[in-house]
């Protein structure tokens, strides 16, 4: 699905800021037929969560309603009108005045609806929009719903953040003509010092297509016309990591009647090539060594919203410490991001929200007998279904990115239990038929090992997530050390492709200092990442480390979570631990680690 994009062709009137809110009422089921009771109002884009202080609607689970008014711009006569939507957390229901336009599942993907015919340039119309925030056996993430005695509805989730939710990304009205691009593919390849673009689109009409690629400097470099083309530019400047170059695709839909020009849609274009081979990570062709984070998009009183100035300053923060990479875990992050990587040359790793697959686990602990995860009862063919979708929808708005190298398809599933590799099998055949160029990982969690692993070589990267010296072996480094050797060496024996530490990380009270390197101290952290890159530096077939966390995030409650997840590098409000300064001086000096 395109981003929006305004120009010569195209509007958006940007439908950001405040909307009516109100929490579903039993005894009103059409609250879309007038305006939202009630007196609250609500910032978006922002979670809803922890704009108020009232906690029943913090933990509010099942639908909310926000509602605003749109007048339609009178020039809007020709062609067509869309609303749409970034993201809506989890699930999302549209009115147009009574009508009901449609739903979309999924919480981190965009979805957008025609509504020429039911809307007036030139007149208001009342939009409504219901959201649920529902996890339940199969949805993704998954979760469950306790029926209290007392009428009241508890949310349990098996993943390790707070179930933000609402209407946390942006919202527009677009306006863009009849004939006009409705996708397009690029996919970029390298010949000795030539950049080969490959470029596919779809129109929604018959068309004329013209293409042309300019340079930084505006400059023509190619052109080419048709809805399949292959563009060629000589000596071309790489996109590469920390070293960004950015060609614009303008591509021009010209009506075959007239020849008149009916649309104008530009996409970004880095010119790299990405490969697993044996135990290496490719990046134009050269061994890549992936230094940085595991992320959350979270803030305080947004929540998940978006935000731009975070995300500035969270760029300027990685680039301060060295870092080269994240991982957009545990779901697909807000497009925004995606383009300022592209940018910027900070590489991604982009996550589905398969998180929390995992039954024996809930509140971040293991359970005592837990149901097994993937069984027709439990994470099914219905569960499978869904996250095919989202991973249909994450491909095809994020293909285009070259800072997205690799497609993480779930985080932490029981890649141990019976049925896990049934369950992925058909997901990872999906995924590389949707986009053969990009490698594909997941993350496997502390049960998971080289032994029981059943599902590792569907993959092309190894990414695990270690805690030794935190879950397991804590305030005992010693020890910790040498499960962790045993652990990266049984990995790399059994699979002999690349592994990643994709997570490794320990909860640090920013503050509490211990001579004696005690858990929570900033002292702790500091020695638990030194003896880990002791280790890591030790195994040629390591191809990257990302600590969680970049920062400090909320997580529901826990007898082990103060105050949320405290594994942050940083702080929530984004200052530094003592550990961004042992990571800083690693990561200054590390660029030639291969
Ligand atoms: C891992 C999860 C991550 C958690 C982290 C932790 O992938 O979401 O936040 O552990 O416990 O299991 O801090």
């Amino acid at each position: 699905m395109l981003k929006p994009q305004a120009g010569a062709t195209r509007e958006i009137a940007n439908l950001d800021g405040i909307w009516r809110f109100a929490l579903d009422h039993a005894d009103d089921t059409t609250p879309w037929e007038r305006a939202l009771r009630g007196s609250l109002d609500v910032a978006v884009p922002a979670s809803y969560n922890d704009q108020f202080v009232d906690p029943a609607i913090r933990n509010h689970v099942g639908w909310v309603w926000y509602q605003r008014f749109v007048d339609v711009p009178r020039p809007w006569v020709d062609g067509r009108i869309v609303l749409r939507f970034d993201a809506a957390t989890h699930e999302g229901r549209v009115y147009v005045n009574d009508t009901f336009v449609g739903e979309h599942i999924g919480g981190y993907t965009p979805f957008e609806f025609d509504v020429t015919d039911l809307v007036e340039p030139g007149a208001r119309f009342r939009l409504t929009v219901g959201v649920n925030n529902e996890l339940t056996e199969h949805t993704v993430p998954p979760g469950h719903i306790f029926d209290l005695p007392d009428g009241r509805r508890k949310q349990q989730y098996h993943h390790d953040f707070f179930n933000y939710a609402g209407l946390a990304r942006s919202v527009s009205l677009l306006h863009v003509p009849d004939l006009r691009v409705a996708d397009v593919t690029v996919v970029t390849s390298i010949e000795n010092t030539a950049g080969v673009v490959d470029v596919a689109l779809e129109t929604t009409g018959s068309a004329d297509i013209r293409l042309v690629l300019r340079d930084e400097d505006d400059a023509v470099v190619a052109e080419g016309s048709g809805t399949t083309a292959r563009l060629r530019v000589p000596d071309a400047n790489l996109w590469r990591a920390g070293a960004a170059y950015l060609y614009v695709l303008e591509i021009t839909v010209l009506d075959p009647a007239g020849g008149e020009v009916a649309d104008v849609y530009t996409v970004n274009v880095g010119i790299r090539t990405v490969e697993v081979r044996g135990t290496q990570f490719l990046l134009n062709g050269e061994p890549f060594y992936f230094t940085g984070f595991g992320k959350h998009e979270d803030t305080a009183v947004r929540g998940k919203g978006h935000d731009d100035a975070y995300l500035v300053h969270d760029f300027q923060l990685l680039d301060w410490i060295g870092a080269n990479s994240f991982r957009t875990s545990h779901y697909p992050y807000a497009e925004e991001v995606l383009d300022y990587a592209d940018r910027h040359g900070i590489i991604v790793i982009d996550e589905t929200s398969a998180v929390g697959f995992n039954l024996g686990v809930a509140g971040g602990m293991t359970q005592r007998n837990p149901p097994p995860t993937f069984s027709p009862e439990t994470l099914g063919e219905k569960t499978q279904a869904t996250h095919a979708q989202h991973l249909r929808e994450l491909i095809a708005r994020d293909k285009n990115h070259p800072s997205v190298v690799m497609w993480c398809i779930a985080n932490e599933p029981a890649g141990q239990e019976d049925g896990a590799r049934e369950y992925f099998a058909p997901l990872t055949d999906l995924a590389r038929e949707l986009d053969p160029t990009r490698p594909l990982t997941y993350t496997a969690w502390l049960m998971a090992n080289a032994q029981n692993d059943q599902i590792a070589d569907l993959f092309d990267v190894v990414g695990i997530n270690r805690y030794f010296g935190w879950y397991i072996d804590l305030a005992d480094l010693v020890s910790a050390e040498q499960k962790l050797r045993a652990d990266i060496e049984a990995w790399i024996e059994r699979f002999q492709r690349p592994v990643f530490m994709m997570e490794y990380g320990a909860d640090t009270l920013a503050g509490l200092h211990a001579v004696d390197a005690a858990p929570w101290s900033e002292e702790y952290q500091q020695a638990y990442l030194d003896m880990h890159h002791r280790v890591f530096d030790d195994y040629p077939e390591f191809v990257g480390e990302h600590v969680w966390n970049f920062a400090d995030f909320r997580t529901g409650a826990g007898l082990h979570r103060v105050g949320g997840n405290k594994k942050g590098i940083f702080t929530r409000d984004r200052q530094p631990k003592a550990a961004a300064h042992t990571l800083r001086a690693r990561w200054s000096g590390l660029s030639g680690r291969k």
